[in-house]
C-alpha cells in the first residue's frame, strides 16, 4: 500500500514551491496543484519522500535557499491538500543541499543529517557564524532536536548515512564542495 503510493506520486522542486506529479499508470503523469503558502515563494533545492511520522504514508521533505528553511509536508492518506507543515531546525544555514535519513538511535523514528552549503571555503571564512555547519537532527516523535556537527564542515553537497564499519551503528559520509576533503564519520548508535 505504502509502496504503491510512493511510486505513484513524484515531487519536483521549483522556484515557487514544489510540483507533485501523479503517475496515472499509463506512462503519463498529471500535475497536482498544491498550495502551501509557507513554501510557495521559496526556492526549493531538495525534495524527498520519507515517512517521517511512521504512519505508512510517504511525507515530503523540502529544503530551500536563503535562510535554510526546511520542512516536512505530512501526507494525509495520499493527499497533500492543506497539509500539516513541520518546520525543521537548521540554525543559521543558507541552504541544505543534501540530506540523508536513518534511525540513528534505533528508536523506530527516522533521524537525519542536513548537509549545508555556503559561499566560499571554510578555510577562508573570517568568522564562523553557523552557515558552515552541518546539522544532525534527532526525531523524537516529530520533535526535532538539532545537533550541530561542528567538526563536520562544508560547503557540503552530499551526505550519506550508512553502516560502513559493519557494527550495526549508522555512520556518516560527507561530500564537500571545492577543495575541502570529504569526511567519513563513525557513529556510536546513539545519534552521535
Ligand atoms: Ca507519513
Ligand atoms: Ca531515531
Ligand atoms: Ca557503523
Amino acid at each position: 500500500m505504502t509502496r504503491a503510493v510512493a511510486s505513484a506520486i513524484y515531487a519536483l522542486r521549483g522556484n515557487n514551491g514544489i510540483l507533485l506529479y501523479k503517475n496515472l499508470g499509463t506512462n503519463t503523469f498529471a500535475t497536482e496543484d498544491i498550495k502551501i503558502p509557507q513554501i510557495d515563494n521559496l526556492g526549493i533545492h531538495v525534495v524527498a519522500f520519507v515517512d517521517i511520522n511512521n504512519d505508512g504514508w510517504q511525507d515530503i521533505y523540502v529544503t530551500s535557499y536563503g535562510e535554510g528553511k526546511n520542512y516536512f509536508i505530512l501526507n494525509k492518506k495520499g493527499k497533500f491538500q492543506n497539509p500539516i507543515l513541520l518546520e525543521v531546525p537548521n540554525t543559521r544555514a543558507i541552504v541544505t543541499e543534501a540530506a540523508s535519513f536513518g534511525d540513528l538511535n534505533k528508536d523506530g523514528y527516522l533521524d537525519f543529517v542536513q548537509g549545508n552549503w555556503f559561499f566560499g571555503s571554510i578555510r577562508y571564512l573570517s568568522s564562523k557564524k553557523g552557515a558552515e555547519t552541518n546539522k544532525l537532527v534527532i526525531n523524537k516523535g516529530l520533535q526535532f532536536i538539532e545537533g550541530s556537527l561542528a567538526e563536520i564542515t562544508g560547503p557540503t553537497l552530499s551526505t550519506l548515512l550508512s553502516d560502513f564499519t559493519n557494527d550495526n551503528n549508522l555512520d556518516l559520509i560527507v561530500g564537500n564542495d571545492h577543495e575541502e576533503p570529504d569526511i567519513f564519520h563513525i557513529g556510536n548508535g546513539e545519534g552521535a
